[in-house]
């Protein structure tokens, strides 16, 4: 099946990357360039070689497509994926008052008794976004990450850009078009208005035989932890602008820059690796899903899903 693509990309970087510093200090192997193809048609590309959360995929791409950055419709669907850089704002900021977070990634994952503290705040934190909502208009959002930048592209003439429905309507208007085009990556807001700069750059769509393709740019995936996580996004945001636009699927490309394994994954890719992969499942979007904007997380679900284990790995932050 097309998982090959991804076991080809971790058996290439395994033989031909070379050892590379990073900014996490964890140390990588790292090739600069590389490819994949999903051919949608045979099968959605939830990886089967290890279970990967598809719930949490469903529920960040929504979010994304909503245009919403802050994280409490992510909480409502006990999504944790982006808490951290939120959390970071809040224990920085002037009013917080409670026990030293400095540097709390690193801390929680190698001191115990600080491990402690640090989810007991996270939990209070958790449960404050959830319930106050001026603390969550304030502690929740986390600036220009990808839903600002796809729905509401701010211009220097002070109007905004819908990236999202323009490239949507063009798909229905004028297939053809080479200019299929979503940028994540603005030059402006980097430095600043950024919590992470988007690892997503840029993708464009394709249509040829009424099938409809993705390809995206990616400058920096953590083969291990990411980048199974990044393949299902984007397969699934192939099959909801499809949908929309009463097109087939076609391919997802996927397009890597700086493509790494961290050097604390070996032991978790060789397990990986020894492991057979199995028929890829299916997606359904439910027929009274509605437009692409009014999709609710319980219109999509995964069928014949039946992966190895999961393999827990750290994260480099
Ligand atoms: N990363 C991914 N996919 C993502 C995401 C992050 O692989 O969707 F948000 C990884 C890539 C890299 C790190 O290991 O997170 C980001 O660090 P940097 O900005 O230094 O590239």
């Amino acid at each position: 099946t097309s998982e090959n693509e991804y076991l080809q990309l971790l058996r290439h970087v395994l033989k031909d990357g070379a050892k590379k510093e990073d900014r996490t200090g964890t140390g990588t192997i790292s090739v600069f360039g590389y490819q994949m193809r999903f051919n949608l048609q045979e099968g959605f590309p939830l990886l089967t070689t290890k279970r990967v959360p598809f719930k949490l995929i469903v529920s960040e791409l929504l979010w994304f497509i909503k245009g919403d950055t802050n994280i409490r419709y992510l909480l409502q669907h006990n999504n944790n994926i982006w808490n951290e850089w939120a959390f970071k704002k809040w224990v920085e900021s002037a009013d917080y008052s409670g026990p030293d977070m400095t540097d709390f990634g690193l801390r929680s994952q190698t001191d115990e008794a600080f491990n402690t503290l640090y989810e007991e705040q996270m939990a209070a934190f958790k449960s404050r976004i959830l319930t106050d909502d001026a603390f969550a208009a304030k502690y929740g959002e986390l600036g220009n990450v990808y839903g600002k930048q796809w729905r509401e592209w701010q211009t220097t003439r002070g109007d905004s850009v819908d990236q999202l429905k323009d490239v949507i309507r063009t798909i229905k208007s004028n297939p053809d078009s080479r200019r299929l085009i979503v940028s994540a990556w603005n030059p402006e807001d980097v430095p600043t208005n950024m919590a992470l700069p988007p690892c997503h750059t840029m993708f464009q769509f394709y249509v040829s035989e009424g099938k409809l393709s993705c390809q995206l740019y990616q400058r920096s995936g953590d083969i291990f932890l990411g980048i199974p996580f990044n393949i299902a996004s984007y397969a699934l945001l192939t099959h909801l602008v499809a949908h929309e636009c009463g097109l087939e699927v076609g391919d997802f490309i996927h397009t890597l820059g700086d493509a790494h394994i961290y050097l604390n994954h070996l032991e978790q890719i060789n397990t990986q690796l020894e492991r057979e992969p199995r028929e890829l499942p299916q997606l359904k979007i439910d027929p009274s899903a509605g437009s692409i904007f009014d999709i609710g997380v319980e219109h999509l679900s995964i069928e014949n899903y039946t992966p190895h284990p999961t393999i827990k790995a750290p994260v480099a932050v």
